[in-house]
């Protein structure tokens, strides 16, 4: 087992990573910016190095800051969390040369999943279902009309370096293909500097359900079940929730299965997760495959009770998996907290926490780095706090929800937590008959009437 690990993210993550770690009687190592001295992770870590100014690129994306950190610390592995550096191959690619075992995919498992053309080829040859398309990249704007005429408008472009929305065009019908065809060039290729696309048939208002997976180095892989994120805006989680209420035990056989069958395909190891896209006749398509631990990880953990930082770092440390699944024993949910203004078109909110007070009681888990007093930079992610709750049933977990938010108090900044007090009153969301389509005509405009406690 590990020694020591290194840290290589901020906030509520990095605590999370060094409550386990803790747990299992490693040593911790915390980096971080000039504007995170005052952070949570730095206190409650063994060590901490800081790596570099507040701008990103200049701290926890700065390979070489982080890598001379964990030299000089002497840490055996390094845990990227997500978003920065965790599903950079150039980073996994220099940790293995400095013998750091860096607790996430191989360099050549983040390029293969990282390029959308080529993950979904790779899945096809699996047997796992995708979405009806061209097979790998357009060459040219002739060739995917001809093909967009065979699959049959509506379309959707997608750029093979994108994810999260970026570089994607729907395209209704052939007079929209040539101006699609440019702005998903364009945008891609300013946004990843690659700008080859690839083409689907756009299936309307799916739902987004991805499926928890851990792969050992065996090349063995199990599933710990769903988790439903159809709750978006512009590619922006708010709410996740476990199990899905559109699922069925038939469908979590066949979706844990499909999951089970892409991570094994490529000897995936460690925490992932495989996305799909589900249409309402509960067809199912892959969509992408998240090499990293995610935000939304910790409802599955509610839910099967597993601590899935320690099963990553366990599975790094060449522990096997046993050969089973895990499915949901309780109903879990999460509403992302966020320094953003709802009712102003989610305009971010940085500045000092003059006031707080956190909810707690049954079921009720908040994942967190902010305590009263601090300041919130300017230059990071704006979540600031994941409230999780579990309970016996889905109304349970949303009424609950709906007590907890009452209980929250912010002040100094503004929040999602009014987003989140409506969305909990609303009765099509109450209802779970909801896709990835629902907050497009959401009214943000009386969200002053959900603030209060
Ligand atoms: C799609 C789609 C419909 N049909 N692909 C959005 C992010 C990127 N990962 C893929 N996305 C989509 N791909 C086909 N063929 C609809 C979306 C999509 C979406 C997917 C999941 C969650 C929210 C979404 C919001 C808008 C569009």
């Amino acid at each position: 087992m590990f020694k020591k690990i290194l840290i290589a993210n901020r906030g509520e993550i990095a605590l999370r990573v060094i409550r386990t770690c803790r747990e299992m009687g490693i040593n911790t190592v915390a980096v971080y910016s000039t504007a995170d001295k005052d952070s949570l992770h730095v206190k409650f870590a063994d060590e901490a190095i800081c790596i570099g100014g507040p701008a990103s690129k200049d701290s926890y994306l700065n390979i070489p800051h982080i890598l001379a950190a964990a030299e000089i610390t002497n840490a055996d592995a390094i845990h990227p969390g997500y978003g920065f550096l965790a599903e950079n191959a150039e980073f996994s690619q220099v940790c293995q040369e400095y013998n750091i075992k860096f607790i996430g995919a191989s360099p050549e498992m983040i390029d293969k999943m990282g390029d959308k053309a080529t993950a979904k080829e790779t899945m096809k040859k699996a047997g796992v279902p995708v979405i009806p398309g061209s097979d790998g990249l357009l060459n040219s704007v002739e060739e995917g009309k001809k093909l967009a005429k065979k699959i049959g408008y509506p379309v959707i472009l997608k750029a093979t370096a994108g994810g999260g929305g970026k570089g994607m065009r729907i395209v209704n019908s052939e007079d929209e293909f040539q101006k699609a065809w440019e702005d998903a060039r364009m945008e891609s290729g300013a946004a990843f500097g690659n700008d080859a696309l690839y083409m689907e048939k756009f299936i309307e208002e799916p739902r987004h359900i991805e499926i928890q997976i851990v792969g050992d180095r065996k090349g063995r892989a199990c599933h710990l079940s769903e988790r439903d994120c159809s709750i978006q805006r512009r590619h922006q989680k708010l709410v996740e929730e476990t199990p899905s209420p559109f699922m069925t035990e038939e469908l979590r056989e066949k979706m844990g299965e499909a999951a089970i069958a892409a991570a094994e395909a490529i000897n995936y190891e460690g925490a992932g997760t495989v996305e799909f896209l589900v249409d309402k006749h509960r067809n199912f398509y892959f969509m992408e495959m998240n090499t990293r631990i995610q935000v939304e990880h910790p409802i599955t953990e509610e839910v099967t009770d597993f601590d899935l930082i320690k099963e990553q770092i366990k599975v790094a440390a060449g522990e096997l998996i046993l050969g089973i699944n895990y499915f949901p024993k309780l109903y879990a949910m999460e509403c992302r907290i966020n320094a953003e203004d709802p009712a102003n078109g989610f305009r971010p909110s940085p500045g000092r926490i003059t006031n707080l007070h956190m909810p707690g009681g049954h079921g009720v888990r908040i994942d967190s780095h902010v305590y009263a007093g601090y300041v919130i930079p300017p230059n990071y992610d704006s979540m600031i706090a994941k409230l999780i709750v579990s309970g016996q049933s889905r109304e349970e977990v949303i009424t609950r929800m709906e007590r907890a938010l009452s209980e929250f108090v912010i002040e100094g900044i503004k929040t999602t937590i009014p987003f989140h007090l409506k969305l909990m009153r609303d009765e099509r969301f109450r209802s779970g008959n909801f896709t990835t389509a629902f907050l497009e005509d959401f009214d943000y405009s009386d969200l002053d009437e959900y603030t209060l406690y």
